[in-house]
């Protein structure tokens, strides 16, 4: 709740100094976007692999790495798609990250963030993602149902996460691509894959499953698989690593 406070003062400030018009003549907002949604129905690996320097539940992750050589090692490794988080405050990320990262690689890159507003939506656009997250926890249906049709119209796939039944069922309609189910409670920070595999059966079949968060073993995504999931959001596991890249390709090998 704190987070998404901090969040709408942001925009509001964002939007003082660069309005949306000027965001919609960035040369990235005409780009062909890449769909993370068809890269993992056709993946036999599904992974998603995050640029992560830290987290509000661990702190510091990894500070040292550039998000240039992550990009590039996470394509190298063979993932879906990667995930930049682009919070500075509490994730330590920006949108710089995201343009580096878009500059450094073909695959889809997903956009990580608290949107509250179709202003960055086109941020996330203009500095080159591909699919954008949108959280139920923090969103009601009608602002699901606004930003991914903006979303939509702007060729962006969207992901949106739930982490419980109620969540589902008043986020379904047809403008979202892919349903992600966070195993990490944002309240209490608990981690189970359980949550993954309850909620498997009530995700309609039209949308591409994804798995998120505390995903640390081959193990896992195999069991996973078993529950219709075809994607599988990985930060921490690669990020704490020298080389997220090389222990991206240990997962897929
Ligand atoms: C990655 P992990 O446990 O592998 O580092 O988790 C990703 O799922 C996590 O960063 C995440 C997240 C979020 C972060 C999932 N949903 C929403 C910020 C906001």
């Amino acid at each position: 709740d704190k987070i998404v406070a901090d969040k709408r003062k942001e925009v509001i400030l964002k939007k003082s100094i660069t309005p949306a018009s000027q965001l919609e003549k960035s040369v990235l907002l005409d780009r062909k976007t890449v769909s993370l949604a068809k890269a993992l129905i056709n993946s036999k690996t599904g992974i998603i692999a995050e640029h992560k320097r830290r987290s509000p539940s661990k702190s510091v992750i990894n500070q040292n790495l550039n998000v240039e050589d992550v990009a590039k090692g996470y394509e190298k490794a063979g993932v879906s798609g990667m995930s930049v988080l682009t919070d500075g405050k509490y994730f330590g990320g920006s949108l710089e990250d995201l343009l580096f990262a878009r500059a450094s690689v073909k695959m889809p890159i997903l956009r990580k963030e608290f949107i509250i507003d179709e202003y960055q939506l086109l941020e996330a656009k203009a500095y080159g993602a591909d699919v954008i997250l949108l959280i139920a926890a923090v969103l009601e249906r009608p602002q699901i149902k606004q930003l991914s049709e903006f979303a939509k119209s702007l060729y962006l796939d969207v992901l949106l996460e739930v982490h419980n039944e109620e969540e589902l069922e008043k986020s379904v309609m047809p403008s979202l691509d892919m349903l992600g189910v966070n195993n990490r409670n944002l309240k209490t920070f608990e981690v189970s894959t359980n949550i993954s595999k309850s909620l498997s059966e009530k995700i309609p079949d039209e949308f591409v499953k994804v798995s998120e968060s505390g995903i640390s073993s081959v193990e896992t995504i195999k069991d996973l698989k078993n529950y219709g999931y075809k994607g599988f959001l990985i930060g921490e596991n690669f990020m704490k690593t020298d080389h997220p890249g090389k222990s991206a390709a240990e997962f897929i090998r």
